[in-house]
């Protein structure tokens, strides 16, 4: 407010000033018009007077003049006439003329000495007048003069008429700039800032606000209002995000979640209800092989996070059985139970035909899904046929599920994937009172990108029909957010990041995968390093360095973008040559799809080509060990590497760096992260990349090789620290907490 007067005090001043120099002039104008005027007329009225009096004067005919004399008194502006004798004696004068002034007499002496007409302004009483003399003249010589007297009051008057006028003029200018400036002030400042710092203040103090641009249309404020929308967006975001770390603070205070812990949890808080997990991907696959029938774990992140839990808590997996002995040792309801070797909870399987495999798994998930929500440049495509295969399947699901929950009173369903999108509301619609949870193991992509999905509203419509959707990172559940704030009719709440629809709730929120930690696998023991020491030997490594990659071939995990950058690092530090060798372990992966056979190729290739660059050296920088490996396989691996490259493009998690961190108990090790995976959230000491850049990764490889032990152990204690706080079990804690919580 005070700055508002001063500014106002500040406009009003400059515009007196204005008036003000305005004023002066015109007021010496007007002064110099109205002298000239008056000593013009006084001019002229003294010659014709001179005219009549010259002759009586020279007569000496007294009474006749003083009776002329007497006609000019006090007529409006003309005050009198006087005549007087050559030494200045008042021969006759208007009785409005005093006897005699210092003034007067001043100027009729000059006029006759100088023998022409004198005059000047001077006061009579109050009054001011112009004095005018003219010499009277007998012939040549000068005998008297004549005095005309005209009053000049009405130049000030006129003088004191302009400023006050100008006065007047500037008041009213003042009063209505003011008003106007203050109006305008209020209208177009005031107002919108004031509702501007009212959402900021209700957002801040986690009220529900209003969108900032429904304040005003204002040209003027849209830059700002677009600030306050993304700054408001922000605080309801890192409100959630702080909230939630508080939370996991605060439970870290506890004991370590190991599986017995979770069990015991589960039991506390399911009090008998029973879980059912969905994904399409089965945690064992049973193969034949020369008549005999074996099983294998699969290369999944997925089928890694899960496993653990339904190993700790019992309970039935629902999935696609993929194997080709599958069918063989299931029993009649289609079930069998796992881990084969010491069966802990039931896994029943679903059957797909080969053209729903090929529609619904290769063409719409994998086609369309999988790079739809990956950002890694690869052309998502959409069939109307594997849209159709695609809900076909999420029903033969829903339908399995649904069968196996008949006689459930609230059952728990914890569906996984991109896969089964449309499962949570088939399995709704039917039982309302069933609680569902989704998570979604991917991104998920902005709404621009999320966009060009022809079935976009239908997917969204599904994954709504849960009671709890999960994503790795937050980031990925405001994408989720504002993806169906375009999409669909439904009221978000920013604050507790729901979304409402036809009268039903869906919790958003994130809970970052993990792994099973400590996992059993890890042990410091002498076999694992001989073992490790053998496989080397049998690959004919026998470099002072070992790099290693564990990844599905898959484009989004960079093999390509790290291939390039080992090239970059050899080729910069020619030193490294013979001394460094990198591990690429990898899993195929989809390879029905044509684009993941490309892929394969092309990783393969280029392998060849870059060993090809330094063979003349006598090095073989790159070994690929295209094959899927059981996890203790993988284990060995990870111990004996000197560091692990993560260079994914974009990964909801990636679990391989966590793995990686695990299996390090002897706390050596450096784990180089792709910024883009949401791991890359949570370990921050790890030496994170942008995978793109070629040479920021060759540096970073550099950097790890020649890391003092002395940097490493402290680095891979603290990464150990986090999976060690926020392991598998603390996450499906988590999550069933979160889904228990609303039904
Ligand atoms: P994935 O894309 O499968 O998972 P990731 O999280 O890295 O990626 O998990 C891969 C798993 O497969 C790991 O357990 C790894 O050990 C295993 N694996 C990889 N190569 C293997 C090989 N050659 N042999 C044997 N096993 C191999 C998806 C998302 C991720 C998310 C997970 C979990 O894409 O972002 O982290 O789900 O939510």
């Amino acid at each position: 407010m005070r700055q508002i007067i001063v500014a106002l005090l500040l406009v009003i001043t400059v515009v007196a000033l204005i008036v003000a120099a305005f004023t002066i002039s015109q007021v010496n104008r007007e002064d110099q018009r109205l002298k000239s005027d008056l000593q013009y007329r006084s001019t002229l009225l003294a010659e014709s007077l001179k005219e009549t009096v010259e002759p009586n004067f020279i007569n000496k005919s007294d009474v006749y003049l003083q009776s002329m004399v007497e006609k000019f008194t006090d007529k409006e502006r003309f005050a009198g006439v006087g005549i007087y004798d050559n030494k200045g004696n008042v021969v006759a004068a208007s009785a409005t003329i005093p006897e005699a002034t210092s003034a007067a007499s001043e100027i009729v002496a000059n006029a006759m000495d100088a023998d022409k007409a004198n005059g000047g302004f001077s006061t009579f009483g109050e009054r001011k007048v112009y004095l005018l003399a003219v010499p009277l003249r007998n012939d040549q010589s000068v005998v008297g003069a004549l005095m005309v007297v005209q009053n000049a009051n009405y130049i000030d008057d006129r003088i004191n008429e302009i400023w006050k006028n100008n006065l007047i003029r500037l008041l009213v200018q003042a009063f209505l700039l003011s008003l106007a400036i203050l109006l305008l002030l209020r209208w177009i400042i005031y107002q919108p800032i004031k509702s501007l710092v009212e959402t900021l203040r209700m957002a801040r103090s986690g009220d529900m606000v209003q969108d900032p641009g429904q304040i005003t249309n204002s040209l003027l404020f849209r830059p700002l209002i677009k600030e306050v929308s993304s700054i408001k967006r922000s605080l309801l975001e890192a409100r959630s995000t702080a909230s939630e770390e508080a939370r996991l603070r605060l439970e870290k205070l506890d004991s370590p979640w190991t599986a017995q812990r979770l069990k015991e949890f589960m039991l506390d808080i399911l009090k008998g209800r029973s879980i059912f997990m969905v994904s399409n991907r089965e945690p064992y696959i049973h193969t034949k092989k020369g008549g005999k029938i074996s099983y294998y774990f699969p290369a999944s992140g997925m089928v890694t996070a899960i496993e653990p839990i339904m190993q700790a808590c019992g309970g039935t997996w629902i999935a696609y059985g993929s194997g080709d002995a599958d069918k063989l040792i299931v029993n009649r309801n289609d079930k069998i139970k796992v881990p084969p070797d010491e069966p802990k909870y039931t896994l029943k399987r679903v059957w797909l035909t080969k053209e729903e495999e090929v529609g619904y798994y290769d063409g719409f998930c994998n086609e369309g899904l999988w790079p739809l929500c990956h950002i890694s440049h690869t052309r998502p495509i959409f069939r109307k046929e594997d849209w159709e295969k695609y809900k076909e399947v999420n029903q033969k699901f829903a339908d399995a599920v649904l069968a196996e929950i008949k006689n459930q009173e609230r059952p728990i369903i914890l569906i996984q994937d991109f896969h089964l999108a449309l499962v949570p509301r088939m399995i709704k619609t039917e039982r309302p009172g069933a609680v569902v949870g989704l998570f979604w193991h991917i991104p998920w992509p902005n709404p621009e990108s999320f966009s060009i999905c022809p079935w976009k509203r239908e997917l969204l419509d599904g994954i709504l029909g849960s009671d709890v959707i999960g994503f790795h990172t937050q980031l990925h559940c405001n994408n989720f957010i504002e993806t169906v704030g375009r999409e669909l009719e439904s009221l978000i709440d920013f604050e507790q990041f729901t979304v409402t629809r036809n009268n039903h709730t869906s919790s958003v929120k994130p809970f970052p995968i993990s792994i099973a930690f400590p996992n059993g696998l890890a042990k410091d023991d002498p076999n694992s390093k001989m073992e490790g020491e053998k496989i080397l030997k049998e690959l004919k490594i026998n470099t002072k360095y070992i790099g290693i990659g564990v990844d599905r071939l898959d484009y989004t995990k960079g093999i390509l973008e790290r291939f390039k950058a080992i090239e970059i690092f050899l080729s910069k530090y020619p030193l490294y040559q013979s001394d460094f060798t990198f591990i690429q372990i990898a899993a195929p992966s989809r390879t029905t799809v044509k684009k993941y056979q490309e892929f394969a190729k092309e990783v393969r290739q280029e392998a060849d080509r870059i060993n090809s660059v330094f063979k003349a050296h006598g090095s073989k920088p790159i070994v690929l060990m295209e094959r899927h490996h059981s996890h203790e396989e993988v284990q060995i691996f990870y111990k004996l590497a000197n560091i692990c490259l993560v260079t994914s493009l974009h990964d909801g998690m990636n679990l391989v760096a966590k793995e990686f961190i695990a299996a390090r108990d002897d706390e050596k090790g450096v784990l180089i992260l792709s910024q883009y995976t949401g791991a890359s959230r949570e370990l921050k000491d790890a030496i994170l990349v942008n995978p793109y850049n070629g040479e920021q990764t060759a540096e970073a490889i550099k950097t790890s090789l020649e890391m003092k032990p002395s940097e490493q152990t402290k680095r891979m204690r603290n990464l150990r620290e986090v999976i060690k706080n926020y392991n598998i079990y603390r996450w499906s804690a988590e999550l069933l907490k979160a889904i228990v919580k609303l039904g």
